[in-house]
């Protein structure tokens, strides 16, 4: 199948999550084109993956460059040269409307190709939903041939918020479990943490969502306990403010601010805990990455996290904003190495059930489905 993936190239969830989807396609012998403003953080070479830039041309008049008229285009000419077979868009915004408009434009040249939009959180329970962009977003996923949302939770946002009327399948987030695992890093770990310290980690894009200050005020509380580390990855708006507010603890020469990391895999491999106290979290796909490394997550009980870390057994959940009751649970998890050993067992075995084995299987039938329905109401 020849497949157009549209996507943000960023470090988001949706991009990752599109990019490694791409690649996992590629691998099973798909031809896959992303179409993207900028190369894919996570996109490596594979002959059967190819690349597509979407260019902005500026112009004195604009002062805001049409991104979506040049996606659109993009996407229409990437369709024309390659013949595609169908469209995945991540992301609603502005990705289900540029797949709308250049089914369309195709159509009036007698030529017909779906598109599926995912749905990834945010492009629904925060921005999509705002009144400036919700007339087109919920146009875009209806006309959308198969709407997916990564979890059960984003599932009923979807309807709640939005007047959807079509079917949303759930394709839950998957983990490249080759990539993520638990590698042996012991040199890597005593460097960061000589003598024997637990390591506490936090991966995101520092959001205000994702309350990464509740990770460092949690942490002030396990350090006064028990001795360990901090390290917070990833940058955002919020990462300077968190940053600054550091500087004024005492822990604060045990808090490493680490940036974008490529590496991810590997620092989780010498993490002991994932801390993911987010306001919400359609999925949560981190904390997801951290499992498959054997890291036992505290995350809130927000939006589908429940569907992924299982009280007591992953981790544990507490509600947004109890820092007391996330750093209670984190000393317990952290209490001894084997009660450590137990849940970071656990965490790898759960992980496995959302491998990308089992799940890239899922959007492959789902092509399958949408080609079989489209060519039968076509013909
Ligand atoms: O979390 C973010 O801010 C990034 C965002 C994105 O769209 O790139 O992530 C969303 O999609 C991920 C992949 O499906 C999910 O795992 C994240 O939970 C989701 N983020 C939110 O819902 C806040």
């Amino acid at each position: 199948m020849k497949i157009g993936i549209v996507c943000y190239p960023t470090f988001g969830g949706s991009g990752v999550l599109a990019t490694e989807l791409g690649m996992a396609l590629s691998a099973k012998g798909h031809e896959v084109h992303f179409i993207t403003y900028q190369q894919p953080v996570r996109l490596n070479f594979h002959p059967n993956i190819y690349y597509h830039e979407v260019t902005v041309p500026t112009y004195p008049l604009f002062d805001f460059p049409p991104y979506e008229t040049a996606l659109t285009s993009t996407m229409v000419n990437v369709i024309n040269n390659h013949h595609l077979d169908l469209l995945h868009v991540h992301y609603a915004i502005p990705h289900a409307s540029a797949a709308y408009f250049a089914r369309q434009i195709l159509r009036k040249a007698g030529k017909d190709i779906p598109y599926i939009t995912t749905l990834h959180g945010t492009d629904i329970t925060l921005v999509g939903k705002d009144q400036t962009y919700a007339p087109v977003v919920t146009f875009s996923i209806n006309e959308s041939d198969a709407i997916t949302a990564v979890s059960n939770n984003l599932r009923e946002e979807t309807f709640s918020h939005f007047k959807i009327e079509k079917e949303i399948v759930v394709i839950p987030n998957f983990v490249d479990t080759d990539r993520f695992q638990h590698s042996n890093k012991e040199h890597f770990k005593k460097m960061l943490a000589p003598n024997g310290e637990r390591i506490l980690a936090h991966v995101s894009n520092f959001r205000k969502v994702k309350r990464a200050e509740d990770v460092v005020k949690m942490f002030e509380k396990v350090h006064a306990q028990m001795p360990s580390k901090l390290l917070m990855i990833g940058d955002g708006p919020e990462r300077q403010n968190i940053e600054e507010y550091c500087r004024t603890l005492t822990q604060c020469n045990d808090i490493r601010f680490l940036g974008k990391q490529e590496q991810v895999d590997e620092i989780l491999s010498i993490t002991d805990l994932f801390i993911l106290p987010s306001q919400y979290e359609s999925f949560g796909l981190s904390a997801l990455e951290a499992m498959a490394c054997g890291v036992p997550v505290i995350s809130t009980n927000a939006g589908g996290l429940p569907e992924i870390n299982v009280q007591g057994v992953t981790g544990y959940m507490s509600n947004v904003g109890d820092v007391d009751d996330m750093a209670e649970k984190a000393l317990h998890i952290l209490s001894s190495d084997d009660t450590l050993k137990t849940f970071k067992t656990a965490a790898i075995k759960h992980a496995e059930k959302y491998s990308r084995q089992r799940i890239i299987p899922l959007y492959e039938q789902l092509y399958d489905n949408v080609l079989a329905n489209y060519r039968a109401e076509v013909s």
